[in-house]
C-alpha cells in the first residue's frame, strides 16, 4: 500500500515536471553573432593571405513547421545560393514571404555586408513560445561552396528562454558544387557542380578539407530581452 502511494505521488510529481517543462510563455529577443576566425594568423598558408570572409549573414527565427537548412539534407536553392555566391536574396525572400503569410516565420535578419576576417557581425532574432528555432548562415568567400551555419537552434530549455549560448563554427560543405579551391565566386568557368547533388556535411568529412576540420568562427548567442 505504501509502496503504492509512492508511486502515485512519484508519477503525480513527474508528470507536474513535465507540464512545468512544456510551459512556455512571452516572447525575448537574441542577439547572435557570428566571429570570422578565419585570419592569415590563425590561418597561415592553409587560406589566401587576406584571408576569407563570411558573406553577409542571414537568418530568421522560426517554427518547427520549417527547416531552412537541414545537416544531412539537400541544399534547397536558397541555401546554395548562399554558399555558391555569398547573396542572400533568395533566402530572405523566402524567409519574408513565409513570415507575411503566417507560414512559421517571426523574424528575418540580414547583415549590410561580409565578416571581415578577425571581426564580428550581430544580426537580432525576436522569438516566441512558437518560434523558438534560429537558423543562421553565411558562405566562407572565396570558396566552391562551403558555409558557416547554425540551424534549428532551439531558444528554449525546460519551458525557459535561455539567457546565453556559446559555440564554435567549422565548415560545411552543401553538396552542390565540388571545386576545392579557393576561387572567387565570380569565375563561373571554375564552377564544378556536383551531379548528382550530395547532403550537406561538414567540410572534415572531405579528405581534402582545406581547414584541416579546424574551428573557423565562434558564434555566441545572447538575449538581451
Ligand atoms: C567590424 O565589425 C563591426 C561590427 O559588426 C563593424 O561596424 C566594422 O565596420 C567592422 N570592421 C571592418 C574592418 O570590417
Ligand atoms: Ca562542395
Amino acid at each position: 500500500m505504501i509502496r503504492q502511494v509512492t508511486v502515485f505521488l512519484l508519477s503525480l510529481a513527474l508528470l507536474q515536471a513535465v507540464s512545468a517543462d512544456g510551459h512556455c510563455s512571452g516572447k525575448a529577443i537574441y542577439r547572435v553573432s557570428f566571429q570570422n576566425l578565419l585570419t592569415p594568423k590563425n590561418f597561415g598558408n592553409l587560406i589566401p593571405e587576406n584571408g576569407l570572409v563570411f558573406s553577409p549573414l542571414a537568418g530568421a527565427s522560426h517554427s518547427n513547421r520549417i527547416s531552412f537548412l537541414t545537416i544531412r539534407g539537400f541544399a534547397s536553392p536558397q541555401v546554395e545560393q548562399i554558399a555558391e555566391t555569398g547573396q542572400n536574396g533568395r533566402f530572405v525572400t523566402l524567409a519574408r514571404n513565409l513570415r507575411r503569410q503566417g507560414r512559421g516565420v517571426l523574424h528575418v535578419a540580414a547583415a549590410k555586408g561580409p565578416t571581415m576576417p578577425g571581426n564580428f557581425t550581430n544580426l537580432f532574432y525576436a522569438v516566441d513560445c512558437a518560434h523558438p528555432f534560429i537558423t543562421m548562415l553565411g558562405m566562407i568567400a572565396p570558396s566552391p561552396d562551403w558555409i558557416v551555419q547554425i540551424n534549428n537552434r532551439n531558444m528554449i530549455r525546460d519551458g525557459k528562454f535561455i539567457t546565453r549560448e556559446s559555440g564554435t563554427l567549422i565548415a560545411y560543405d552543401v553538396g552542390t558544387d565540388s571545386g576545392r579551391e579557393f576561387t572567387s565566386p565570380v569565375d563561373a568557368s571554375l564552377d564544378m557542380p556536383t551531379e548528382p547533388q550530395m547532403n550537406i556535411a561538414p567540410l572534415v568529412e572531405d579528405e581534402t578539407d582545406r581547414f584541416q576540420g579546424r574551428v573557423v568562427g565562434r558564434f555566441h548567442i545572447q538575449r538581451i530581452k
